[in-house]
């Protein structure tokens, strides 16, 4: 089951009543729902426009800054009360995403924001900001300016905006075909993303805690990276590290020293490799018991310790997996499997 994640912030800063009757509503929060699209019902003539713009022209940092305006092009006026705006991105990983409004002429207190991440992969959006109008009036030609908008992230992963779907690295403001409107659900303006083909892809990253090959200890940090573009339960993966024990008579001991998922969901074991590869006689079996990795994120750094019984010392230059490298590199000389698939690197 994937995850919905909505998160609902509100900073009413600056409230300023817009039109008639636009009265100061108590904030409220809305949770769409992420499977109801508009149906590909023949749009009415444009009436009401959105435009963007960037505010912070493009930045890669843990959020993004942008301005919208809704453009009423119609002869009449019309309420608000019904009317939804979406900017569509990807959050590169980052899964604790909030939504600002810092200011607004409009006035912050009129609208209510939310983030739905997406039950299933559109091209360059996995998830929408959406802004709901909570009352008022638009007249005829007028317009709705909400000039500071924000997604941020709590756990201050960064994000590109340049793969967002609604992103348009322009500071003043322009009709955006990209950020959709709606009128009581029914898409009234722009272009949704389309549905994605689903990739499922890993990428085994390695870095080696201390080098010191000739110790009593293996002390691997493995991260397995989510570079598809869908969530992974992590109860269908299995890492395989290539070793030589170096001794044919010691029970081998395999410890979680810290792993951003919780050692409680990481489980360890030795499997013999008979008849002996090149470098390997033995491999370090990792699994999960639980936790998702996140499109595009990963599982962070699972700090891995082995040792002999005897605590007897190791050769790792002769191990197939080992290297050398204390930063995080790809290793395709670490294997992973996913439902007992290899999806990653080349056994010995
Ligand atoms: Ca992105
Ligand atoms: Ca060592
Ligand atoms: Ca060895």
């Amino acid at each position: 089951m994937r995850r919905m994640l909505v998160v609902v912030t509100v900073i009413a800063a600056v409230v300023t009543g817009f039109g008639t009757g636009a009265a100061i509503a108590a904030f409220t929060a809305r949770e769409s729902n992420p499977q109801t699209f508009s149906a590909a019902t023949p749009a009415p003539p444009a009436t009401l426009v959105a435009q963007s713009r960037s505010n912070d022209g493009g930045v890669t940092t843990s959020g993004f800054r942008f301005g919208l305006k809704l453009v009423n092009r119609g002869t009449s006026s019309t309420g608000l009360g019904t009317v939804t705006m979406r900017y569509w991105f990807t959050a590169d990983g980052a899964q604790q995403i909030a939504p600002a409004c810092y200011y607004a002429t409009f006035g912050c207190g009129q609208v209510s924001l939310s983030v739905t991440e997406l039950g299933a992969a559109r091209e360059n959006a996995d998830h929408y900001l959406q802004v709901s109008f909570n009352g008022g009036t638009l007249a005829a030609g007028g317009s709705a300016t909400l000039e500071e908008l924000a997604a941020i992230d709590q756990g201050g992963v960064p994000m590109t905006q340049t793969d967002d779907w609604s992103f348009v690295n322009r500071s003043s403001y322009a009709d955006s075909a990209r950020v959709t409107v709606y009128v009581g659900g029914q898409l009234v303006w722009g272009t949704e993303p389309p549905a994605a083909a689903v990739t499922e892809d890993v990428e085994v990253q390695y870095e080696n805690r201390a080098v010191v090959p000739t110790d009593n200890a293996l002390v691997p940090t493995i991260k397995l990276v989510d570079v598809g573009n869908v969530d992974i339960d992590l109860r269908r993966v299995t890492l395989r590290y290539w070793f030589t024990k170096d001794t044919v008579d010691q029970q081998l001991l395999g410890f979680c020293d810290y792993a951003q998922v919780g050692c409680d969901k990481v489980s360890l074991g030795f499997v013999p490799v008979s008849p002996a590869r090149p470098k390997a006689d033995t491999y370090l079996e990792v699994k999960f018991t639980g936790g998702t990795m996140p499109a595009e994120g990963s599982t962070g750094g699972i700090q891995i310790r082995v040792h002999k019984a005897n605590y007897s010392n190791f050769d790792e230059t002769n191990d197939y997996s080992w290297g050398t490298n204390t930063t995080f590199e790809p290793n395709p000389r670490i294997t992973a499997y996913l439902d007992g698939q290899l999806v990653w690197g080349t056994p010995p």
